[in-house]
């Protein structure tokens, strides 16, 4: 007998609807649902692996204890009980500090990682946490955390009605997108062109992205802030400005800071000739609906967040921030609801409340930089890091130097790790407590509603009955422990806190629909949901679409959600900054003194004459991986070797570097050897290596993955440059050499 499940696929971004078809309790087929409100059927190689996925042998289905240097099964009350015997002793001989916690990736995929790790954050109260965030998007939210006073507010290219899109440091064709949720990026962006509009790539690489675009700029790495200034130079030299929003302070700051930033002097630096970027900068301020698009390679970079903040005010000067077709802010379902009246306006954002202990780097949105974590735990004293956990993370892996931060690892009195699967990360844990697989957990998209390019909403239920605890269940039981209630407490306890919460933020928002509401009512109305269901429903229903817990009968719930597993469109985006505004002045700022002072340090930089003979090392992804963790499904790893290094034919003859052959790649920090792969994609004097492999380590359990290991680039990438606006670790534009092996 067939039963067909349509779920939101929660691997990437691209929020794709699937038809996952299940036979004889196993998946038979999976297929892009072509029904489905935002993806219309397109799916990409990965999407169709979530049953080898949950198939995997390697995938813990039980929790691992390491017992004399072997990791064994254990059941689930004795890895908890282990925890508690493990952690409690550190946290009370050495205080909350000695406890750090690192998030990756894969909670932004998460109801649990989005809703139930707070409480295990305010357990730990620790000033040791960390995230995948600092080798992502940190640069994003601290830019609109200075622009806006909100830093979870960050425009989004309106794909869909923009007539120009400049892109730089993105590769959607291979990653489908990202902070920019839009299932099809590559047909949207034909859509594009074939609406007579123009997408310009900027990469220093020839990628897929760029094939499909009108232009290419092969950028040099690095430099991508420059020339974003080096536009609002053109465009506020030559009186081109249109801001049309009123809500806008600060602007006469801009002419001086850009003055340096001319296209001339930026060419050589750049690798861009002035007459292309004066050509760009008019064609983006000539009244066409135009968006500025800005990603990894330019998030993960020295001056990110100045890249960040350039583009959007970029958008600003030209009319086309909080305006269609230009960036816009989504409206997601389960945010904050329209107060009629409301003053924009907030309490505005700040960073470097405290400061890490070894380096003295500003916290940012509580979290101190992964790249200062090795250092934070092999430095000795009050307030060292002794015990770590982790949750869905692989750092030893993704993170800088990730050498050096392996051994740090090692050297831990105690490790957790939440993780289904045992590898160069958890290999050095203690404890493993594996959560189900994707098809046993509900899905919900918490944080890409917010970064869609329409307003859409999907709820999935699990396809199967998880076999052990929940992802949530795991981190509430972990919080307990942490708070001293004991291995084996009740989660409801966790949960009950959780859903209060919701609960009372709904019926206290001043001059909200549901103000002076007994919060009591609403909970008792969710109070027959599980535990996920119950946040889902909460925030739904409280929200701008929402039936206000019967207000507005035809409102959004979680049970509209249900009877429409197509998903919901709930429209284009609309102009709404109003109700992002979080400035204490209730307006865009755009002058700030670190802004100004890191365009100065750039300004600086410009002078220094790049060496044709240097060489740098930049990033990149391919469609059929997924961070660190995708590489144990043979469906995905097959064929040629993707972990090459790819090196322009002008720099291979310079080195005597053959197609095929391997080669030696040296940086400041480390060292690998790799094959490489000869191509006139590459910009010269730039080398590709993507990250996220290496896995042949000793004590890991990933057959497949060791099969076809790959090298791990993070071994090249430097911990000590960071951009010290958002602590985001530079990992493009590593200075590096290379030879024949
Ligand atoms: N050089 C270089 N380094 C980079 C990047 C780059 O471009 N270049 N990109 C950076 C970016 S953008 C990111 S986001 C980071 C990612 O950094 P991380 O998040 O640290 O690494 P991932 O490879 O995503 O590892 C995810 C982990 O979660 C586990 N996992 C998968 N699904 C689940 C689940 O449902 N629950 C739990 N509990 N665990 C799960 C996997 O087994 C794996 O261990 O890497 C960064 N590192
Ligand atoms: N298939 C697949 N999809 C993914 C992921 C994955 O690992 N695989 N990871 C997911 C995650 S966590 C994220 S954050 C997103 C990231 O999604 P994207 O931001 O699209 O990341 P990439 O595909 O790495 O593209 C980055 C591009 O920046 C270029 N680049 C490098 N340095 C510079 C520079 O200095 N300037 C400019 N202008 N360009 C530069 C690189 O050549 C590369 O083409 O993808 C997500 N989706
Ligand atoms: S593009 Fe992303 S969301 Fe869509 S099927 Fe592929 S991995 Fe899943
Ligand atoms: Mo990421």
């Amino acid at each position: 007998m067939d039963t067909t499940h349509l779920r939101t696929c929660p691997l990437c971004e691209a929020t794709c609807g699937l038809e996952i078809t299940v036979r004889d309790g196993t998946v038979h087929r999976i297929r892009g649902d072509r029904d489905d409100v935002f993806s219309r059927g397109f799916i990409c190689p990965k999407g169709s692996t979530l049953g080898a996925l949950h198939d995997d042998p390697d995938r813990l289905r039980r929790p691992l204890v390491r017992r004399d240097g072997v990791h064994v099964e254990v059941d689930w009350d004795e890895a908890f009980a282990e925890v508690e015997r493990r952690l409690t002793p550190i946290r009370e001989a050495h205080g909350p500090d000695a406890v750090a916690l690192y998030l990756g990736n894969p909670n932004a995929h998460t109801i649990a990682g989005a809703v139930f790790n707070r409480p295990l954050i305010q357990a730990l109260s620790t000033h040791n946490l960390y995230s995948a965030s600092t080798v992502d998007q940190m640069p994003r939210h601290v830019s609109s955390g200075l622009l806006y006073g909100n830093p979870g507010a960050m425009p989004v290219p309106d794909l869909d009605r923009t007539d120009y899109l400049l892109v730089l440091g993105a590769d959607p064709v291979e990653s489908n997108g990202s902070l920019c949720t839009a299932p099809d990026f590559p047909g949207r962006l034909t859509a594009i062109r074939e609406r007579g509009g123009q997408v310009v790539v900027v990469d220093p690489r020839r990628s897929r992205t760029a094939e499909l675009a009108s232009e290419h700029l092969s950028i040099r790495p690095g430099t991508d802030p420059a020339w974003l200034l080096a536009l609002l130079h053109v465009v506020l030299r030559d009186g081109r400005q249109r801001v049309g929003l009123d809500r806008v302070s600060g602007l006469d700051a801009l002419d001086a800071l850009v003055t340096p930033f001319t296209p001339e002097a930026v060419a050589g630096w750049c690798g861009i000739d002035a007459a292309t970027t004066e050509r760009i900068a008019v064609a983006l301020s000539d009244g066409r609906r135009a968006a500025v698009y800005t990603r990894i390679g330019t998030h993960t970079a020295r001056h990110g967040t100045l890249s960040s903040w350039a583009a959007d005010v970029l958008c600003l000067v030209t009319g086309n921030l909080d305006a269609p077709g230009g960036m816009m802010w989504p409206e997601p379902c389960h945010g904050r609801p329209h107060v009629p009246g409301r003053e924009p306006g907030g309490r505005g954002f700040r960073t470097g409340r405290w400061t890490s202990r070894v380096s003295g780097h500003p916290e940012v949105r509580g979290e101190l930089p992964v790249a200062a974590l090795a250092e934070e735990i092999e430095t000795p004293g009050d307030g060292q890091v002794r015990a770590l956990i982790t949750v869905a993370g692989n750092p030893a892996r993704s993170t800088p130097d990730s050498a050096r931060l392996a051994a740090a690892l090692s050297g831990l009195e105690c490790m957790v790790s939440v993780d289904i699967y045992l590898n160069e990360t958890t290999r050095h844990a203690d404890v493993i407590l594996p959560p189900p697989s994707a098809l046993e957990k509900s899905h919900f998209d918490f944080a890409f509603y917010g970064l869609s390019v329409r307003n859409v909403a999907n709820y999935s239920p699990p396809v199967f009955e998880p076999t052990g605890p929940t992802e949530h269940e795991i981190l509430a039981r972990l919080a307990l422990v942490v708070s001293g209630q004991g291995h084996d407490a009740d989660p409801e306890l966790v949960y009950g806190l959780v859903t209060a919460t919701l609960a009372r933020q709904a019926t206290e928002l001043a001059g909200g629909p549901l103000e002076g509401r007994d919060p009591d009512e609403l909970l008792a109305a969710v109070a027959h949901l599980d535990a996920p269901e119950r946040c889902i429903d909460l925030m739904v229903r409280s929200g701008p679409y929402g039936d206000q817990f019967g207000l507005r009968p035809d409102g959004l719930s979680l049970a509209r959600l249900v009877d429409q597993p197509h998903g919901v469109d709930l429209g284009p985006l609309e102009p709404r900054l109003e109700g992002v505004l979080r400035t204490a002045s209730g307006t865009i700022e755009v002058d700030h003194e670190v802004v100004r002072a890191d365009a100065a340090e750039l300004a600086e930089s410009l002078t220094v004459e790049p060496d044709p003979t240097d060489l740098v090392l930049v990033g990149r992804r391919h469609v059929r991986s997924n961070n660190s963790w995708m590489h144990n499904l043979d469906v995905l790893v097959r064929g040629r070797p993707r972990c090459t290094l790819l090196v322009h034919p002008a720099d291979a003859e310079r080195l005597g570097l053959r197609d095929g052959e391997s080669a030696v790649v040296t940086s400041r920090v480390g060292r690998v050897q790799a094959p490489v792969e000869v191509t006139d994609r590459m910009r010269p004097g730039v080398v590709s290596l993507p990250h996220g492999w290496g896995h042949d380590d000793d004590g890991a359990r990933l057959q497949v993955a060791s099969l076809r290991p790959g090298v791990n680039s993070n071994t090249l990438t430097d911990g000590a440059v960071l951009d010290p606006l958002s602590g985001n670790a530079a990992l493009n534009a590593i200075p590096v050499t290379v030879s024949p092996a």
